[in-house]
């Protein structure tokens, strides 16, 4: 392991000096181990090795690599060992019909995950669920190089053992005691790793570091909201460590109130169109109400008012649904202008209810973009006290910021792997919604409710949502 470990320092995979992060931070220690590939010899060495680190009790059938790095490593080791090698797509062009996982396996074979770096867990964990979904079970994962930053106890709680080649604090010992770096830089990188340990910062390379960004927790922005409803939404992510919004598109009421019943405890908000339902009947808000008390989450009735501020208040209030008595959360659109605002803050507000506007959508070739989303911004921060936040899909891409941080955002167009459906709907992960696009509320709806087990599947997207809330997290 320690002639392994001088040749990744002799190729620069591992470099020390004075890197400046994308994230504005200076870091002693530069990581990329993806030039292995360059290097027949070392991947041969670290796929012998990594199978060496594996504890022999430990049983697998096949392997699979963590896009994109660990490919070439997880195919090394599958030649060496005679193990077959699955591979995890990393976009899905039409998830549902295109398959996730390519390579052939039966159900309950047990896989062995392989990764380079492993900092939080979560791109084992967004590797694991795929395969987990197709019926293999993952309990271990093996790892060139393990951060120490919370990723093996992250992996533990999702059930799956981390096994390490090498953890980061004892590369740079070997590397000090085999003269490659001084006393004086081995200190400032363990300092640097200490007091970084909570933050979870990759310094794999600018691209990944382009990524960190902190985040205010939830706790700390329930303070900040204005609305009663906002406020409490917060509150309760934080509670049920959870920032999953189950979309219940499904055929009926009864089946609506059934799901909202099973996924109730993995969720933080339930989002309904109620006028999908044959078989509404007026005491459905109230059923639905009393399951929302029970499991404690918030209803979120996706009415998307889109007319004038006049015309609102009796679609909010009346017709047969009567949406104002049961749903905290309604949205809008805001094509109409700021008194669509007006409007359903005259009925919501004394009422605690809230409201999201939609600023972005999912699907493909929509037209809320730009000026349009920079719109909804200004209408939003111009109603504190009754706006709660935004659909939206990238709020960290907004040239003007994402708003301020009182208001949340939840983004639909999310499923386990990326692509899309036969009508436009387009699908990220929840990593890249949470993390990368910086949003703070996944909304599933069809990865959830067409899954074998829709209380199962909640639970797998509630611990990637979660998981990858807390690596930014502050
Ligand atoms: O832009 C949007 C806004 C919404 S609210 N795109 C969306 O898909 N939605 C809703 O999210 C949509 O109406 C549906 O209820 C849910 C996505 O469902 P899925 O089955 O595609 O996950």
């Amino acid at each position: 392991m320690e002639s392994l470990i001088l040749h990744l320092h002799d190729i620069a995979a591992v470099k020390f000096g004075n890197f400046k992060l994308k994230s504005g931070i200076s870091s002693p220690i530069y990581i990329d181990l993806r030039l292995t590939v360059s290097y027949p010899y070392l991947l041969r060495q670290i796929s012998q090795t990594l199978v060496a680190t594996v504890p022999s009790s430990t049983r697998y059938d096949v392997v699979c690599g963590v896009p994109y790095t660990a490919l070439p490593i997880a195919t090394s080791i599958s030649v060496s060992s005679n193990v077959p090698m699955l591979m995890r797509r990393k976009e899905v062009k039409d998830y549902g019909t295109a398959k996730a996982i390519e390579g052939a396996f039966t159900p309950n074979q047990i896989c062995l995950i392989v990764e380079d770096l492993v900092t939080s867990g979560a791109s084992v964990l967004e590797t694991a669920a795929p395969l987990r979904a197709a019926g293999l079970k993952v309990t271990d994962a093996v790892v060139i190089i393990d951060r120490e930053q919370g990723g093996r106890e992250n992996l533990a709680e999702n059930g799956i053992t981390l096994h390490p080649m090498v953890k980061l604090t004892e590369l740079v010992k070997i590397l000090k005691e085999k003269g490659r770096v001084s006393e004086e830089t081995e200190k400032m990188v363990m300092k640097f790793l200490e007091e970084n340990r909570k933050v979870a910062m990759p310094i794999r390379d600018a691209v990944a570091e382009e990524k960190v960004r902190e985040r205010i927790p939830y706790g700390e922005r329930a303070k900040m909201a204005k609305n009663p409803t906002g406020k409490r939404l917060f509150e309760i992510m934080v509670q049920k460590e959870t920032n999953l919004c189950l979309a219940a598109d499904v055929a009926t009421a009864a089946e609506l109130l059934d799901i909202a019943d099973k996924v109730g405890p993995e969720i933080c908000m339930l989002k309904t169109h109620v006028d999908i339902l044959p078989d509404f009947t007026p005491d459905f808000g109230s059923k639905l109400r009393s399951i929302a008390n029970r499991h404690k989450f918030l209803i979120f009735e996706d009415r998307k008012f889109a007319d004038i501020g006049n015309t609102v208040t009796m679609q909010y209030e009346g017709g047969i649904f009567h949406i104002l008595d049961w749903a905290d959360i309604v949205n809008a659109h805001i094509i109409s202008g700021p008194g669509i605002v007006d409007g359903l803050k005259l009925k919501g507000l004394s009422r605690g209810r809230g409201l999201l506007l939609l600023a972005e959508m999912s699907s493909s070739g929509n037209l809320a973009t730009g000026d349009y989303t920079a719109a909804a911004v200004k209408i939003a921060e111009d109603h504190p006290d009754f706006v709660i936040g935004f659909i939206s899909v990238n709020p960290a891409s907004w040239p003007g910021g994402p708003g301020n941080p009182y208001l949340v955002h939840a983004t639909p167009g999310v499923q386990l792997a990326k692509g899309g459906d036969a009508l436009g709907q387009q699908y990220n992960t929840p990593y890249s919604v949470i993390s990368d696009r910086g949003s703070d509320i996944i909304i599933v709806g069809r990865g959830i409710i067409k899954a074998a087990n829709p209380a199962e599947a909640a639970h797998e997207y509630r611990l990637q949502g979660w998981n990858a809330y807390l690596v930014n997290c502050k």
